[in-house]
């Protein structure tokens, strides 16, 4: 099955009581049992619950994988994956990254006895010399949050299988519909549910996707033992975003790189940061492992005051200005002030993420009108 039929049917039936074709919102805390122990496969809803079971399943469908796990956040699904990590393990993480990941990394678990490298995945060596035999997991986001760098996760699952150590892919950015890691080597996929998935800015939650049944067995312990599950009735929404993932993100990338085109071609703007660019450093790796460029734009501004950076994102009426992405709708955001104040200033200077960065996610509106929206901004 392609990817648009599987985002419309993979994990939904019609409900075997009624026939009803969408999936319904079984808001249920709990299932009858006849005598103890004999249900019909549910007992509470923290465990299983038949509307977070079809998004479950439509989600492994999308990333090829044989087990999906939904959390209450982006940030529980990381959260979940950390815990399969002992004191004295070490992860090597990229260097560019959402800045809630960065904060749990080293402010939750590094405390608790975690090492977190945080190093340039454009270069195989910087990894490869940071293996060490206590090195259990590369932590890899592509494209990065927000510096929209693309990293090579063939690369990174090769070298790290002649380890045996496990690779997640943050695939918020790229979505299913654009990347798939779990088809070039990755053990898990994560996602952000709350961006492209979920697509309508309405609902926070996080996915973790896996084709291994052990792994898949320890994360479901943790899944239910830990309890960060989302609501049925965000599970419902989801799973109706899901259905026009594939409509969307086409809309998504043609606009971005139109929006792209247009920053580059202004004389206020200074650099402009699209995977699609010929000149973007990971462009040749993203026509590789990418279906397309995505809907993320970043740009630099020639005056890289922070005067007039903030008043092009005050000015701006069509983009909002707000933290998330990857809603129909269109955003701009600062990340030093915003997604990424989390990170200290040396460590995002270090990283090559400049306070002047402007964060576009890139909505599904007429470009046109985007564009003049920037324009009208830009002044
Ligand atoms: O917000 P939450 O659903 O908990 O997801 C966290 C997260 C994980 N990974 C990536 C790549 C992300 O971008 C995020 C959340 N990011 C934002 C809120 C943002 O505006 O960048």
């Amino acid at each position: 099955m392609k990817i648009g039929t599987k985002a419309i049917h993979a994990g939904v039936n019609p409900d075997p009581t009624t026939g009803a074709v969408m999936t319904p919102i079984y808001q249920t805390t709990t299932y009858a049992q006849k005598t103890p122990g004999d249900h019909k496969g549910y007992e509470y809803s923290r465990t299983h619950n038949p509307t977070r079971d079809a998004l479950e399943k439509n989600l492994a469908a999308l990333e090829n994988g044989k087990h999906g796990l939904a959390f209450s956040s982006g940030m529980a699904a990381t959260d979940t994956i950390a815990k399969l990590l002992e004191p004295g393990d070490e992860v090597i993480s990229t260097n560019d990254l959402y800045g809630g990941t960065y904060r749990i990394f080293t402010k939750v678990y590094e405390p608790l006895g975690i090492k977190f490298q945080f190093v340039d995945m454009d270069n195989l060596e910087d990894i490869s010399s940071a293996i060490s035999p206590k090195t259990k997991m590369i932590w890899v986001e592509t494209p990065t949050n927000p510096l929209l760098k693309v990293i090579d996760i063939r690369s990174v699952t090769e070298l790290a299988s002649q380890h045996g150590i496990l690779v997640v892919v943050d695939n918020t950015f790229a979505t299913p519909y654009l990347q798939n890691p779990l088809d070039i080597g990755a053990d898990m996929v994560l996602h952000s549910v709350t961006k492209y998935l979920g697509g309508h800015s309405d609902v926070v939650m996080g996915a973790i996707v896996v084709k291994d049944d052990e792994l898949a067995e320890r994360l479901s312990f943790l899944q239910n033992s830990c309890g960060g599950i989302p609501s049925p009735n965000d599970c419902f929404l989801v799973l109706r975003g899901i259905k026009t993932l594939h409509i969307r993100l086409e809309r998504h990338c043609q606009n971005a790189m139109k929006v792209a085109e247009f920053l580059k071609g202004h004389s206020k703007v200074d650099r402009v940061i699209y995977p699609g660019f010929k000149e973007h450093p990971g462009h040749e790796i993203a026509k590789k492992q990418m279906r397309g460029f995505g809907g993320m734009v970043s740009f630099v501004l020639q005056d890289e005051s922070q005067d007039s950076v903030f008043s092009v994102l005050e000015r701006l009426k069509l983009f909002t200005l707000a933290e998330s992405l990857g809603g129909v709708e269109s955003l701009a955001g600062h990340p030093s002030t915003m997604t990424h104040a989390s990170i200290p200033k040396e460590e995002r200077e270090k990283a090559g993420l400049p306070d002047s960065l402007i964060r576009l996610s890139v909505g599904i509106e007429d470009v046109d009108d985007l564009i003049a929206d920037l324009n009208q901004a830009l002044g």
